[in-house]
């Protein structure tokens, strides 16, 4: 591995289906870290290697690769576009130095980009964006660098100016260097700035210099005199500026034809910091210093399991040196001493051992069992490193194995999927017990359910989890209840007088006896008790029976006859008689929804709501500006694919978190139990 100043870590981020994995493919065949560039219609490319992702012609997790370019050795993560896998991409933005935000241009998905770029403002993470696809039909690099800017300010400001678009797409000047590239038979070429470009061309570069100059006086003080700043100025201050995270430089590029390629590898290589520059933080906000002399300090950014080779914790080593039979202290893990089963680093699913890593690489540790993503590593001494803050998760399936196996080890496989990604996990369901898998979307925990069954052999069934429906009453009644039967010797003989009446909304069931001058004897009195709580299980329409209360006021007993069971059979045949003649409704679970979406969307999101049975209970700007929060009670049952359809209506920018808050009766065009669901 080359030293510190020569490393740089580049997440390949953008929104779904931009054209990262294609760009991150055509940027190592550049490099020549692979003879020949894959492709995702073949399932070929180095960092969509994992089977779900071939399958679904997407990346469903992060890839890493690495390649060198110019004496620079460059960790390239590729992380997937679809917003159901951003928790992944969050936990390796911890662990890189810069971003390229790839982008179709297409101004109208420009949006899609909001949540990335605040994630990556957030941690001032230097960056540039790629408006890619410029070979498709209708390509629109003006419009998009104009979107771009619209959200994002005018210091995200063209680098390039693409010469022609779609089909005709042929090349791009270079507005630092004032010159322009196209390709020939696959190589890079410099070429004259066509004439009819060069006045464009001069305003853009114009425009470029301009937002440098914000930064740099002496570059503004240049400008104003009307002075030409030498190139080498231009590049020092773009490098400086931009690995400062003050400019945003806009590149044009076609990963299909190769325009663009070199210039976005000389990009990451002169604009973008080193781990140098850029020290790792505790938790406690203290730098840490990326020598490699001082004790080592690391940080899992990605954990995945091999069935067979075991687990591969991806980290980044942020002080001290990574040996390859390191013994590590996990101090996220009360301090356990975990010994390294070997050191690599990864291009795509090859992994190729290494002895030793020293700071600001990002390696791969094998058999490391009990670390998990998000851990802290070091040489014993207490260092802790922030942790990402997951985001609750917004949907969820029933699992159930779909042939006889122990639920013990369906939940140990399923352990196993949620260590590789821990934005899934998984719980209980309240109520109906059932085992949930949640996690950040459909496509998430489909894919999930994907792996399992290929890792581990493991075939489940998946559903909406069951909706805990509950039943009640609305008008009193009394009923009389006689258990009597006669079998040869000893009979069984119970009589009961029940009186049920509806209770207020979340009460609960309660019981109460009235017994006078022991027609029910006391010993049997708890057993007529436990015969009207089992009944009351089974409402009418099979669900749990609440908020009612039901008074044991009269009855009958026999000397010899009567027992515990009598009494509690005559209690049950009481409340089957009686429920059907208190007019009982279903009641549903209904959760209250707070909506967090750009306003632009508010309006979609109410009717989204509205749509769905649930009441509206306010708007309001929500912390951030031009965000509103949307407040609702909504009906369980209506939730159960939502943030599929908030997304979908949102361009991928709503989210939601939802409590349970109460229950209501399913009205009554929807009654029907189990038909309602
Ligand atoms: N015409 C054209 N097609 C491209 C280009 N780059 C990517 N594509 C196609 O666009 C589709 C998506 O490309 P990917 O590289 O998988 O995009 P991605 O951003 O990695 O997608 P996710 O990881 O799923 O978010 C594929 O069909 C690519 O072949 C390009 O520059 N030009
Ligand atoms: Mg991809």
């Amino acid at each position: 591995m080359a030293e510190i100043s020569r490393l740089r870590n580049v997440v390949f981020v953008g929104p779904h289906h931009a054209g990262k994995t294609t760009l991150v493919e055509a940027v190592l065949a550049h490099c020549g870290a692979v003879a020949r560039r894959g492709s995702i219609s073949d399932g070929t490319t180095v960092t969509d290697h994992e089977p779900e992702d071939v399958a679904h012609a997407q990346s469903t997790t992060v890839g890493f690769a690495h390649c060198t370019a110019d004496g620079i050795d460059l960790t390239i993560v590729d992380t997937p576009g679809f917003i159901d896998f951003f928790e992944e991409t969050r936990m390796v933005l911890a662990g890189v130095d810069a971003a390229v935000i790839v982008v179709e241009a297409d101004p109208e998905r420009i949006v899609q980009t909001r949540g990335l770029v605040d994630a990556i403002e957030a941690l001032g993470l230097p960056h540039l964006f790629v408006v890619s696809k410029m070979d498709r039909p209708g390509a629109d690099f003006a419009g998009s660098l104009a979107a771009l800017q619209a959200a994002y300010g005018r210091h995200v400001i063209a680098e390039h100016v693409p010469i022609g678009t779609a089909e005709s797409f042929s090349g791009y000047i270079d507005l630092a260097q004032m010159k322009a590239f196209g390709l020939d038979g696959g190589a890079e070429r410099e070429n004259e700035v066509p004439g009819a470009m060069a006045d464009a061309a001069r305003r853009a570069r114009e425009q470029l210099l301009e937002a440098m100059a914000d930064f740099d006086d002496a570059l503004m003080e240049e400008l104003l005199e009307g002075k030409e700043p030498p190139l080498e100025e231009v590049e020092r201050d773009l490098c400086s500026e931009c690995s400062h995270d003050q400019i945003i430089p806009v590149l044009a590029a076609s990963a299909a034809t190769g325009i663009g390629v070199a210039a976005v590898v000389r990009a990451m290589e002169r604009w973008f910091p080193s781990p140098e520059d850029r020290p790792g933080v505790d938790a406690e906000g203290r730098a840490i210093a990326p020598d490699a002399a001082a004790p080592l300090v690391a940080h899992v950014i990605k954990t995945s399991i091999h069935p067979q080779s075991g687990k591969i914790s991806v980290v980044r080593v942020l002080a001290g040196s990574m040996k390859a039979d390191a013994t590590l202290t996990d101090v996220s893990k009360g301090d356990e001493r975990v010994r390294s089963g070997g050191l690599y680093r990864l291009q795509g699913k090859k992994q190729e051992a290494i002895a030793e890593a020293g700071p600001g690489s990002i390696v791969a540790v094998a058999r490391l069992e009990p670390v998990a993503t998000g851990d802290t590593l070091t040489a014993g001494q207490k260092v802790l490193l922030p942790r990402v803050i997951r985001s609750a998760p917004v949907f969820a399936v029933a699992i159930k194995p779909k042939e006889r196996m122990d639920e013990a080890k369906i939940s140990q496989m399923l352990a196993r999927i949620v260590d590789e990604d821990p934005s899934l996990s998984l719980g209980r369901a309240d109520v109906t017990n059932e085992l949930l898998l949640l996690g950040c979307g459909e496509q998430h925990v489909t894919v999930a359910v994907e792996r399992l069954s290929r890792k581990y052999k493991v075939e489940v069934e998946i559903a909406s989890p069951t909706i805990p429906y509950q039943e009640t009453i609305t008008a009193p009644t009394e009923v009389h209840s006689r258990y009597k039967h006669q079998t040869g010797g000893h009979g069984q003989f119970g009589d009961v007088w029940l009186r049920f009446e509806p209770r207020d909304r979340g009460a609960g069931v309660t019981f109460e006896e009235k017994i006078v001058g022991g027609v029910v004897p006391r010993q049997f009195i708890p057993a007529v008790e436990k015969g009207v709580r089992e009944a009351l299980q089974h409402g009418p329409s099979g669900y749990p029976v609440t908020d009612v209360h039901v008074t044991l006021f009269d009855g009958q007993y026999h000397d010899v006859d009567s027992s515990e069971q009598s009494f509690k059979t005559a209690a049950g045949m009481g409340v089957r008689e009686a429920l059907p003649k208190c007019r009982p409704v279903v009641l549903e679970p209904i959760v209250r929804v707070a909506v967090i979406v750009p306003t632009a969307y508010t309006s979609t999101v109410i009717q989204q709501l509205t749509g769905k049975r649930g009441q509206i209970l306010g708007m309001k700007p929500a912390e951030r500006a031009g965000v509103d929060e949307v407040e609702a009670d909504v009906p369980q049952v209506e939730m159960s694919r939502y943030i599929t359809e908030l997304r979908t209506g949102t361009q991928g920018l709503g989210t939601f978190s939802w409590r349970h808050e109460r229950y209501d009766p399913v009205p009554s065009n929807r009654v029907g139990g189990k038909a309602a669901v």
